[in-house]
């Protein structure tokens, strides 16, 4: 009877493996390389042939260099989504072209868009049908290069989507004139707060052998408009801007070039003295000015559209202008000076706090950089974290939006999670940074959304920037969590246009990543969608913030660093017998008078301050009532509770997404959700352990 059995199963696995073996599509190997680039096969009959009548054949019609890059990603993704080889035409041959040009190109110039194509500039795009000498054609016009570009992609997302093309009529381009990445990289390969594997740029093998997966980087980063690159860490090595390096970095720029992507460098402050032998590097001494001038001029002689410097000064230990008793905006007019006559900006970082430790740290950049509003050249931008303290998990929106109205202010997003789970945790940061765009900071007035400050609407400026610090590295999938994909992705998107909602990227994202399945698509929207706020539930709920330690990981509410406090959790959370939080009001730190009236009044009063922040502001008694009516103390426990149970949820959910995509990216997510429920629910004991050791209650 026992080997019957035996027999038995042993059939029953053999065949299922070869039924395994005989499904082509969950054959195809799927190891996150691709990305959203995957061009996964049109599945509706209906639709594809919709679109192979609409796409019979190709004519790029722009600079050879990027026209290629075009064809070539035309080529695989039709290939991929339709199923069949789209020829290429050199003329609009019958039915069905598809045209990419530039406006001065013989097709596009013929159409009479030019006042259009204008309007929308270099970067922008219109994609709608035309006919051509009698022909029915389909047309993705620009007025420059990199608009024809990024338009191929918009057009191919729309296709890979399932978007029906029969009556477009897109009309786009980017709210932002900046949109770059930040690497933290540093010159021996590893990368600080990266989590997924080693820099990609190769230093040691660079300039004489390029890595081919730079193209695959520049080309994602062009499917989402983004379109340059700060290669090295803002704790940066004076290294970086020697000889061999520049000429490194201009290999690098070669490749990106035709992508649309510039690159741009940190600097060192004090590299004058470190690798230029000056005794000083005082932005106010003449041969410190000569200095970087000379440097400018070697730099852009190697890359002739080299972005700018991006420098973290006078700040956790960096050389600074304040070394020499000088301002943020000495130290920021110096590099302007060097670079403004190649078109260069220097992108001056407002993240910084006081050599000695300030009563309230959050305050810090406000006080050193309002004061210097309107004394900064015309192409420094001031770069600041989208919160005061340093990415967390919920925090305000930082008050110099809107408060330097004289100068252009760039956003600063952190897309690796350094404080949000890292490359193990699922957490979609979309809905994080939407809260932040659409805060409203009445600088000007009710309607002074973030978005509207940063993107240059309410306060003009002749540059506008957007920066997210990059989450991609060596690891074969680029972001090591393959939901960390979406975070680029949505970045990407928003960089492009703020206004586009966390929903719809996610819905986008997931049908070029994962499936086009409709309840497959909505189960994984909701898993994203909910995990930011299941996150913050389980971590820092109400306002709570910084309750790590080293690593920014693991949870350590009781952390008391030795070295400063203010990287300690205790000075932030000041949890005691009486009660827990930060008193930001004007009894307290005063952080509250930062803000713009009315946001100042209501964060003043915790009764008018949202929930969500409430401890970020106020210092409360742990019989505190919340809008519930439960005490602030059975308010902690739930929040804990509920994340704890999210997350136990979201494992739930992916698990029964099986058989819904392919096995080896959906074993990966499930390995990683199993260690974040294990963590949620160690956070939650963790910190209510703790807590209750000062509130003396139950839970
Ligand atoms: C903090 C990081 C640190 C960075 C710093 C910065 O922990 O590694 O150098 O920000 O932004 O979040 O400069």
């Amino acid at each position: 009877m026992p080997a019957t059995v035996r027999a038995h199963s042993w059939r029953s696995i053999l065949a299922v493996v070869l039924a395994l073996a005989a499904v082509p599509a969950a054959a195809r190997a799927e190891d996150g390389y691709d990305l959203w680039l995957r061009y996964a096969p049109i599945e509706n009959a209906a639709l594809r042939d919709g679109y192979r009548r609409a796409i019979a054949g190709v004519v790029v019609q722009q600079s050879p260099a990027t026209g290629a890059i075009v064809a070539r990603e035309l080529a695989r993704g039709l290939t991929g989504l339709l199923g069949t080889e789209v020829p290429s035409w050199t003329t609009v041959a019958g039915d069905g072209a598809l045209v990419v040009g530039t406006a001065t190109s013989s097709i596009v110039s013929a159409l009479g868009w030019g006042a259009v194509l204008k309007q929308l500039g270099p970067e922008g795009f219109v994609i709608r049908s035309a006919r051509i000498g009698g022909r029915r054609a389909l047309v993705v016009a620009s007025e420059g290069d990199r608009g024809a570009l990024y338009g191929t992609f918009h057009l191919l997302r729309l296709l890979s989507t399932g978007v029906s093309i029969a009556q477009l009529d897109v009309r786009d381009r980017p709210r932002h004139q900046l949109r770059l990445l930040n690497h933290w990289d540093n010159l021996n390969g590893s990368i600080e707060r990266g989590y997924a594997g080693r820099s990609l740029w190769k230093w040691e093998e660079l300039p004489a052998a390029i890595d081919p997966r730079l193209h695959d980087y520049a080309r994602a980063n062009a499917s989402l408009g983004l379109n340059g690159a700060v290669l090295n860490n803002v704790n940066a090595n004076a290294q970086s801007l020697t000889a061999g390096y520049i000429a490194k970095a201009a290999a690098i720029a070669d490749t990106f070039r035709p992508y649309g992507m510039k690159v741009y460098l940190s600097a060192n402050f004090a590299a004058p003295s470190s690798i230029g032998g000056l005794k000083t590097a005082d932005p106010l001494d003449p041969a410190v000015r000569q200095w970087w001038k000379a440097k400018a001029a070697e730099i852009y002689k190697a890359i002739p559209d080299f972005g700018g410097f991006l420098v973290k000064a006078n700040s956790e230990g960096q050389p600074g202008p304040q070394d020499y008793q000088r301002t943020h905006a000495d130290g920021a007019n110096m590099l302007a000076d060097a670079v403004k006559p190649y078109g260069g900006v220097v992108m001056w970082r407002a993240f910084v706090y006081d050599a000695s430790v300030d009563p309230d740290r959050i305050k810090r950049a406000y006080l050193e950089f309002v004061p210097l509003d309107g004394t900064f050249r015309d192409n420094v931008i001031v770069q600041t974290k989208n919160g005061p303290l340093d990415f967390m998990p919920r925090e305000p929106y930082h008050p110099v939006f809107g408060a330097m109205p004289k100068t252009p202010n760039a956003v600063e997003l952190q897309i690796t999670q350094e404080y949000l789970g890292q490359s193990t945790h699922l957490v979609y940061l979309a809905p994080m940074w939407k809260e932040f765009f659409e805060t409203d900071t009445f600088a000007r007035g009710p309607g002074s959304t973030v978005a509207k400050i940063a993107d240059g609407t309410l306060q003009r400026h002749g540059v506008t920037a957007i920066a997210g610090v990059a989450n991609t590295g060596s690891d074969r999938n680029w972001t090591g969590h393959a939901f960390a994909a979406a975070n680029w992705y949505a970045f990407g998107r928003l960089a492009w246009n703020p206004s586009l909602t966390s929903e719809a990227l996610a819905d986008e994202w997931i049908r070029q990543t994962w499936t086009r399945r409709p309840e497959t698509v909505q189960a994984i929207t909701r898993l994203m969608l909910g995990s930011r706020e299941a996150f913050v539930n389980y971590t820092m709920p109400l306002g709570l913030h910084h309750l790590i330690g080293g690593d920014h990981y693991a949870v350590m509410p009781e952390n008391e660093d030795k070295r400063r406090p203010d990287w300690s959790a205790v000075y932030y959370h000041r949890a005691s017998a009486t009660g827990v939080g930060f008193d930001r009001t004007r009894r307290g730190s005063g952080a509250v008078d930062q803000y713009f009236k009315p946001n100042a009044d209501r964060w003043n009063d915790p009764t008018t301050t949202p929930e969500t922040l409430l401890l970020w502001f106020h210092h409360l008694p742990w019989d505190y009532r919340l809008a519930s009516g439960q005490t602030l103390w059975q308010g902690l426990v739930a929040h804990y509770g509920q994340g704890a149970a999210q997350a136990a949820q979201m494992e739930t959910a992916w698990a029964a997404l099986k058989d819904a995509v392919d096995g080896e990216r959906h074993a990966a997510v499930a390995a990683r959700l199993r260690q974040q429920a294990i963590d949620a629910a160690a956070w939650r004991d963790k910190c209510l352990a703790y807590f209750a050791g000062f509130s003396q209650q139950p839970y």
